[in-house]
């Protein structure tokens, strides 16, 4: 296992085997009917007895790449939801740069290289400026907050992120008083991300992937840069180092692996709208009451315990269950134009 020079502002080393991959080979000796008496005793000593499992299937070089952070737990975000389990989080992913299937990006993103990483915040802001890697880590208070994630595709996930507000950022900038919108782009590398170099994997979508927010919806306290989960700093296929969160709306609006945050005074283009807009709006709110055009919204499979596809379906909720902290934000507008 390639070893990782411990950054200043991680509280643990990262080769430790944690606890629930311990677990899970344990459960796995136990049904193949090994159990420790049964091994001949040099294979006991501790560097050899899991040796069968170090195969990439079973270590995962996500799960071993990725180092604890410390993050203080707000009281108002600690909801009490039950959690989508980790390694379905890692392992079932929308990010079309890496291919379109579930599957891949957690396979063809392992060797993404997210350190060093630059994010740019420019345009109509008095004081532009620069974060790199270690900043995205350090500059802001790191919280841990408990989102449900609904995707436009009717799934569902309920995931303890880590990140900090947004608005944290963009208060840094300073924003003129004419902006009026945030873009957001993603990194665009076709040597490293296999969707961009080729049509067919990358969905047939023009990259780099774009989104943006209204001003007030990017200031808006609930709107996170995430830049871990369960604990520790995102995996790349959950978009390394940094992704946006906005958990009223649906996912595609959450880019990944971004690389530039500007201030506009005019309303940006987005990825999905780009592609289908009778499909994809700008605003994308999760509402029950509007359709998809090829499927309904009303409900999803929430991703749980248990096999993918057995999970159960629970109805969706306006604004994914945060309309007390935004419906504010639309106050007298058509949702149903305004999709
Ligand atoms: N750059 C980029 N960001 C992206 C996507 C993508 O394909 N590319 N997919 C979006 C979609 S559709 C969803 S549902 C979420 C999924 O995030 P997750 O894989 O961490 O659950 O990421 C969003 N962000
Ligand atoms: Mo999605």
């Amino acid at each position: 296992m390639k070893l990782i020079k411990k950054p200043r502002w991680a509280i643990n080393e990262n080769d430790v085997t944690p606890e629930t991959v311990y677990k899970q080979r344990r459960d796995i000796l136990k049904k193949l009917g090994i159990t420790l008496a049964t091994l001949p005793i040099a294979s006991q000593a501790q560097a050899g007895i899991f040796d069968i499992f170090s195969d990439k299937k079973e270590a995962s070089p996500a799960l071993d790449k990725r180092i604890v952070l410390n993050a203080t737990k707000p009281q108002q975000y600690q909801a009490p939801l039950s959690l989508t389990p980790e390694d379905k989080i890692l392992k079932y992913n929308n990010f079309y740069e890496f291919g379109t299937d579930k599957a891949s990006p957690a396979e063809l993103a392992s060797n993404f290289v997210t350190d060093p990483w630059k994010v740019e915040i420019d345009g109509m802001v008095n004081s532009p400026l620069t974060l790199d890697y270690d900043d995205l880590f350090k500059k802001f208070t790191l919280e841990e907050r408990i989102y449900r994630l609904r995707c436009v595709e009717a799934w569902s996930m309920n995931v303890p992120w880590i990140g900090f507000p947004l608005a944290d950022l963009i208060k840094l900038a300073a924003p003129k008083s004419d902006a009026k919108y945030v873009a957001f782009e993603t990194l665009y590398d076709p040597k490293q991300m296999p969707g961009q170099a080729s049509r067919r994997l990358g969905g047939g979508i023009d990259y780099p992937y774009v989104e943006g927010l209204r001003l007030d919806e990017a200031m808006n306290p609930l709107t996170l840069v995430a830049v871990g989960l369960y604990g520790k700093n995102l995996a790349p296929q959950n978009g390394a180092p940094l992704r946006l969160v906005v958990p009223w709306k649906y996912g595609f609006k959450s880019i990944k692996s971004i690389v530039r945050i500007r201030l506009t005074d005019k309303q940006p283009p987005t990825t999905w709208n780009q592609l289908a807009a009778n499909e994809y709006g700008f605003y994308a709110n999760v509402n029950p009451q509007v359709d998809h055009p090829r499927w309904s919204q009303a409900s999803e499979r929430f991703i749980g315990e248990g096999s993918l596809f057995s999970s159960r379906r629970q109805p969706t909720t306006m604004f994914n269950g945060y309309q007390e902290e935004v419906a504010s934000l639309y106050k007298g507008m058509d949702l149903r134009k305004n999709y």
